[in-house]
């Protein structure tokens, strides 16, 4: 069998997709998720112009040597764009391998290890009754573990706090700005401090001490700020605090780790196992967040999660709607399948994006499963797919109160 053809499908049902289809001269076709939230076009033209016409006649089976030939063989490696490429390349070579055999992809990975993965729902609120309410209503949904995100007194929109209620935009808590500027928003690190951990008591005090609660701070603070924090949200039992700090620094995570025991997860801007050697080797955090869309696709992913699973590191896979259905199933068959499997972020994508992607995967009792379709279990509608073209759009901007950048 050879591939036949590899075309990149753009389309922006609420927010934008990048999608690439394989198809081989038998006709089975498989579907990546190369999406790179506000850099879409460089996936684009990476894919179109780099990495097609190089696929074509390729053997599809052989999704390692490909892997290998694309990451080693461009000499550049690394970095969002190549490895967005690289994993809708490998992601579509799974799906077709998996229809092949008829089996869902979970079962080429080893089988299930689990009856389904246990998914964490985005809860937030601009108050505390608000913030109640959203708890309520996903724990009504299902939901047993829950992000807890809240607005901070003096600051207008903040990461992670719902600002449009109902229909499509629900769970878009950060939705790339459909426009060609990015929005400004204003941050204030020490305001957080002070506002969080009577959040988390609050809700302790509601939900009581079963629940799992996560936090992401959204790579805002300095170590040392982390590490405080860290200590001031132990009595809360959080299942994770995220991405404390920004991600370059693995070093930070050694000073934070001295201070607290409330456990870390981090890395779904990572990309590549090698920005996580320090972190898995010294134990200094608890949950490995790469996207299997953002860190090469699931020959990558596994490769990681395996090496985690060494240290007794689990797995905590990005899913945010900025994941297209595509990567999203992707994660979901990992997560059948590893054995370090801790917890997968779960925003469901609106009805218009589940138009466009028709999936198989299900959500019952707040465990998610891939379903057992042969391959990912997600085809494209191309008609609905046309039906939304490109928008630009970007993801919001920090500034400090006083005009400086800050990490969003
Ligand atoms: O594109 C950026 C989003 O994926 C990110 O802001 C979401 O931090 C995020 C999360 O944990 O889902
Ligand atoms: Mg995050």
């Amino acid at each position: 069998m050879k591939i036949s053809s590899a075309e990149v499908v753009v389309t922006s049902p609420g927010r934008n997709f990048v999608t690439l289809r394989i198809t081989t001269d038998e006709g089975l076709t498989g579907l990546g998720d190369g999406t790179l939230n506000g850099r879409e076009l460089a996936v684009v033209a990476y894919l179109r112009d780099h990495v097609a016409p190089l696929l074509i006649g390729r053997d599809p089976a052989n999704i390692e040597d490909t892997w290998q030939s694309l990451y080693r063989g461009s000499y550049w490696r690394r970095g969002p764009v190549t490895m967005a490429a690289i994993a809708a390349v490998d992601v579509a070579l799974w799906d077709i391998k998996a229809k092949c055999a008829g089996m869902p992809l979970y079962q080429l990975l080893g089988g299930a290890s689990r009856t389904g993965a246990l998914a964490y729902g985005h809860a937030s609120g601009r108050d505390l009754p608000e913030l109640f309410d959203s708890i309520r209503a996903h724990l009504a949904e299902g939901f047993r573990a829950i992000r807890v995100q809240t607005a901070i007194p003096g600051l207008g929109t903040v990461y992670g706090v719902a600002t449009s209620g109902g229909g499509d935009t629900r769970y878009d808590y950060e939705p790339a700005q459909r426009h060609p500027q990015p929005v400004e928003e204003t941050w204030d690190t020490r305001a957080y401090l002070r506002h969080l951990p009577g959040v988390f008591e609050a809700v302790r005090a509601e939900f009581g001490p079963e629940l799992p609660l996560l936090h992401d701070g959204h790579h805002r603070m300095t170590p040392i700020q982390a590490a405080k924090l860290g200590k001031e949200l132990e009595p809360y039992d959080l299942f994770w605090l995220e991405d404390a700090t920004p991600a370059e620094d693995q070093n930070a995570l050694r000073l934070i780790r001295q201070h607290t025991t409330t456990p870390l997860a981090i890395g779904e801007v990572f990309n590549s196992v090698h920005d996580y050697t320090t972190l898995l080797s010294e134990r200094l955090i608890d949950y490995v967040r790469s996207a299997v869309t953002h860190a090469g696709g699931v020959t990558a992913m596994k490769k990681l999660l395996d090496l985690a699973g060494v240290y007794g590191i689990r797995s905590g896979i990005h899913g945010p709607t900025d994941i297209s259905p595509v990567g999203m199933a992707a994660a979901l068959h990992l997560d059948l399948a590893i054995h370090n499997f801790g917890i997968q972020e779960f925003m469901p994508h609106s009805a218009r994006t589940l138009e466009v992607f028709r999936t198989s995967y299900r959500f019952t009792d707040g465990l998610l499963h891939p379903s057992d379709t042969p391959g990912l279990g997600v085809e494209l509608d191309d008609d609905a797919a046309a039906a939304h073209p490109y928008v630009p759009a970007y993801l919001p901007v920090n500034r400090l109160t006083d005009g400086t950048v800050h990490d969003w």
